[in-house]
């Protein structure tokens, strides 16, 4: 936090604590020694870097009347409420925020994660790997027997496909017509590659009732598939309120949380807001199971490869962010999804900086770029994942990961491909 000029900081950060807390900006004669308990504390400044840590009594935030759960709005209103239009304040920004575990188990958390599509792929419960996933593209524009084409060709080599952030009921592609298709599409690859397949499907919507309408209509069409059926909401800009609907009214969906719109507020270059691991960290409280979180300067967006911490962060039972230690007490964790100009060729290394490849990833250009088409694509994505695997066991003896994936790529046909394709990027 930074205030503006000519005012003190330590003044101005207990008025930022008091605005997202009990106070205004004067004393009022209402104040009695229970509102003075509930008061939000200011607990360490260091002007130099322009930072402060704020204690907010957890009793501060509003309760559901059905049934005493947290409400993650409640918190938001008064972290980063007020205090981001205050005449006093030039900036501020949250970086790390830390849940005690009492408070935390009174939100929902994920019901299912990447294990459940692990499960329904039949790769076992535990370190089952890389989904290789695409987006389907054009972003928009294809109508639905195209669209389903294009999901039949992918999953010919691929796990798992999702809706682009916009895709919905538009005009052109209603999803009474779309649906079907892509139902249609996973009967088909099923049958004829004998592996299981995934699509998660966009219910985005204003209204609650009208996310609930699309959810039961896409899971009426999956009918016995239903499981293969996740679900995306664009959590950002639809808000966290979207993403809970999704979580108590379809618990045994997957729940991808897109973030479309995020960088407004995330972007380092941004000085209001939350980081994108403050984001990202609070899609796990309330409940996605995935989220995207960049490509850790692997890909196309904004991301440095220290953002390896927000996936931690997301998987882990304890991890550390910036400033604080989370204990996750046995919460499921919300796994990565990782997306924005990924192709073969840039997984590796990607993996490599993570440590492990048990992420989903969602590659459009990647896959319907690959020169050979999007079974090629998507084959090469999961080769690239082998040939990390490879080279990390010493299969090509001590050479560099780039060399010992041109190694495995000799003799594996996409992901030569993807050499042709991409390597100019
Ligand atoms: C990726 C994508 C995703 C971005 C979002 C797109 O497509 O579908 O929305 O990844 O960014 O529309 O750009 P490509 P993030 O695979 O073709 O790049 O994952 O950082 O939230
Ligand atoms: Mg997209």
């Amino acid at each position: 936090m930074k205030p503006k000029a000519g005012y003190d900081y330590l003044a101005t950060a207990a008025h930022f604590a008091a605005e997202s807390s009990t106070g205004t900006n004067v004393n009022v004669c209402t104040t009695d020694d229970f509102t003075k308990s509930v008061d939000a504390l200011v607990y360490y400044i260091d002007p130099d870097n322009e930072e402060m840590k704020i204690a907010y009594p957890t009793l501060l935030f509003d309760r559901n009347i059905t049934d005493g759960r947290a409400m993650m709005c409640s918190v938001l209103t008064l972290s980063i409420g007020n205090n981001q239009g205050m005449g006093d304040v030039e900036y501020g920004k949250i970086y790390d925020i830390y849940f005690p575990p009492a408070y935390l188990r009174l939100f929902d958390g994920p019901n299912c994660n990447v294990v459940d599509m692990w499960r329904i792929l039949n790769r076992g419960m535990s370190n089952g790997g890389l989904i290789v996933g695409t987006i389907i593209k054009p972003k928009l524009g294809l109508q639905p027997k195209p669209f389903g084409e294009a999901c039949y060709a992918f999953w010919q080599g691929g796990d798992f496909i999702k809706n682009d952030e916009p895709q919905g009921n538009q005009v052109f592609c209603q999803m009474n017509e779309c649906i079907p298709e892509v139902v249609k599409a996973m009967r088909a690859a099923i049958k004829e590659t004998g592996s299981s397949k995934l699509f998660s499907a966009n219910i985005t919507a204003d209204d609650p009732n009208e996310m609930i309408a699309r959810g039961k209509y896409v899971l009426s069409q999956f009918g016995p598939l239903g499981e293969n059926c996740a679900f995306l909401v664009d959590g950002y800009v639809a808000g966290g309120t979207a993403i809970t609907v999704a979580r108590r009214n379809f618990p045994s969906q997957f729940l991808h949380y897109h973030r479309a719109g995020h960088g407004a507020i995330t972007s380092p270059q941004t000085q209001r807001g939350y980081t994108a691991f403050v984001h990202t960290k609070i899609s796990r409280v309330i409940g996605a199971s995935g989220i995207h979180t960049g490509t850790m300067s692997f890909g196309k967006m904004e991301g440095d490869a220290s953002d390896k911490n927000i996936a931690f962060m997301l998987q882990d039972d304890e991890a550390d962010g910036p400033y604080y230690h989370q204990e996750w007490e046995g919460m499921k964790q919300t796994t990565p999804i990782i997306s924005g100009g990924m192709n073969a060729l840039r997984l590796p290394a990607f993996f490599e900086n993570l440590g492990h490849s048990n992420v989903i990833l969602t590659a459009g250009g990647g896959s319907f770029g690959h020169k050979d088409g999007p079974k090629p694509g998507a084959i090469s994505c999961r080769q690239a994942e082998e040939s990390w695997k490879e080279w990390k066991a010493g299969k090509f003896g001590d050479v560099s990961l780039s060399d010992g994936i041109i190694e495995f790529a000799k003799t594996h046909e996409e992901l030569k491909g993807a050499f042709l394709t991409f390597q100019k990027d």
